[in-house]
């Protein structure tokens, strides 16, 4: 079957029709939780770090941090957990929220966790790519002083090449880092709350009743965590979690110094079904546009200890304020195509049900836990004038592993190419297996690859997936 030659824009709302169940973007990360989302801009590419939710728990007891990577903010790359606490020495528990930076070419990821003395510090990994691997920079804490505040580190570097570490919990606190990013030079200042600054005077907490009820009537606002440091047309902004009552909202306030004072605009934010206590943000500007990134407690069985990373699209007002932000299921649209004719990581995803990522030491990061009926979709993948002539896997599959078909447009759309995919010799014993395609394509489509059953009803996973490619016609 020909697919007809279609103008991009016309393939474009044409697939956004059909794709139906699938159209959604938001939670960005489908295969497990990625709460605390920190993106960091790096050579055209947007790279996002974040913590890991555990499923079942009923507190923030999380072990490791994650990293993802995407060209076009809607085809995300899972580079796995290059940390863990077992990274810090000095590492009890509680990977909270992190924010990683580039400087010199290195890559500096300030992380913070609960000490074996029971309190939360600041730690900085490093390493010379984005995705890791990262270790201890220190050995010990960057920010340690016995406190329970010392988390969410944010960090930025001004122009004048002046680095500047803020975090905090309940107080908002600063430190001017030095040139090489893990020491910093003078004292550690506290941020001075205000009406004016952040909208209201932090409350004390009543014990008697919730951990975040506060005694009195409200502020107009509270900040209460998760600081977004960052400057952008010569105006500084203070991103963070404020709260008037209930849950947590997005707030920020503005200076013209990196060091305050600070300004209280109002919220970003506020008032969304998120399913979540908190909502930790991050905002950044990509390929012309802005965007900023949360998380919610949607993902199935998420909530408040099992959240995951959201992202939306917004325009700045012509003087730099932030207009007021509503959470979506569809997300963002794609800012770039990906190309089918190089090698793709299978943990290339823009939505995906019924599979897991796994991770070795031999090939990284794959995806695992398959199950039939399980979907992996990608956006925006351009086939070029050609249509592709066949279609290559790495698989491992340790029993007889099901059916892989691959569908552009929609889940029934039409069927490019099908492997029947053979026992390999073990779980992690990979094999390349190549199919030619059955029907022609060329433009822009949505990309479905299909987990089937062949006549395995029971729910076992069926393969391994590891990495995928076509091949043009004319090689
Ligand atoms: O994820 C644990 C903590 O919850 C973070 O450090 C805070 O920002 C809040 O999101």
């Amino acid at each position: 079957m020909k697919i007809m030659k279609l103008t991009r824009g016309f393939i474009s709302a044409i697939i956004c029709t059909i794709a139906g169940v699938s159209s959604a973007q938001n939670p960005v990360i489908q295969t497990h939780y990625s709460p605390d989302p920190a993106p960091m801009v790096y050579k055209g590419k947007v790279y996002v770090y974040t913590g890991d939710d555990i499923p079942g728990f009923d507190f923030y007891y999380m072990t490791k941090w994650w990293v993802f990577s995407s060209a076009d903010m809607v085809n995300w790359t899972d580079h796995g957990s290059p940390i863990a606490l077992e990274s810090f020495s000095w590492a009890r528990d509680r990977a909270w929220a992190s924010q990683c930076i580039e400087r010199n070419g290195k890559f500096y990821w300030y992380i913070c966790v609960q000490t074996i003395e029971n309190n939360m510090a600041v730690g900085v990994a490093v390493a010379d790519k984005p995705e890791g691997p990262f270790k201890d920079a220190l050995g010990k804490p960057l920010i340690t002083n016995g406190s329970w505040s010392n988390i969410d580190p944010t960090v930025f570097i001004d122009d004048d090449g002046q680095a500047y570490l803020y975090w905090g919990n309940g107080s908002l606190y600063y430190a001017k880092l030095n040139k090489d990013m893990v020491s910093y030079s003078g004292e550690i200042v506290t941020v001075p709350q205000s009406v004016e600054s952040f909208g209201g005077i932090r409350r004390p907490r009543n014990p008697n009743t919730s951990p975040s009820a506060q005694e009195g009537p409200p502020n107009k606002d509270t900040y209460v965590e998760g600081p977004w440091f960052y400057k952008r047309n010569g105006k500084y902004y203070q991103m963070f979690a404020g709260m008037t009552k209930g849950t947590e909202c997005l707030s920020y306030s503005i200076s013209d110094n990196a060091t305050g004072p600070w300004k209280y605009q109002g919220k970003i934010m506020t008032d969304q079904p998120t399913n979540s206590f908190t909502n930790h943000g991050g905002i950044i500007d990509f390929k012309n546009k802005s965007y900023l990134f949360y998380h919610t407690g949607l993902l199935p069985g998420g909530g408040s200890y099992g959240r995951a990373t959201a992202i939306e699209e917004f325009t700045y007002h012509a003087d730099g304020t932030i207009p007021p932000i509503t959470m979506t299921k569809a997300g963002v649209q794609p800012v770039g195509t990906l190309n089918p004719y190089q090698r793709k990581e299978a943990e290339t995803i823009a939505w995906s049900e019924k599979c897991k990522i796994g991770e070795n030491k031999k090939v990284g990061v794959f995806i695992t836990d398959i199950r039939t009926g399980g979907y992996i979709k990608l956006r925006a993948v351009d086939f070029g004038e050609k249509a592709p002539e066949s279609f290559s896997a790495s698989i491992a599959a340790g029993l007889d592993g099901g059916i892989l078909e691959v569908h552009i447009d929609s889940l029934g759309g039409t069927n490019l190419a099908t492997i029947n995919i053979p026992r390999t010799g073990g779980w992690e014993a990979w094999k390349t297996i190549t199919e030619k395609t059955i029907a022609q394509v060329n433009g822009i489509h949505d990309l479905y690859f299909a987990f089937k059953g062949q006549n395995i009803t029971a729910g076992r996973t069926l393969f391994n997936f590891d990495y995928w490619m076509f091949t043009k016609q004319d090689n």
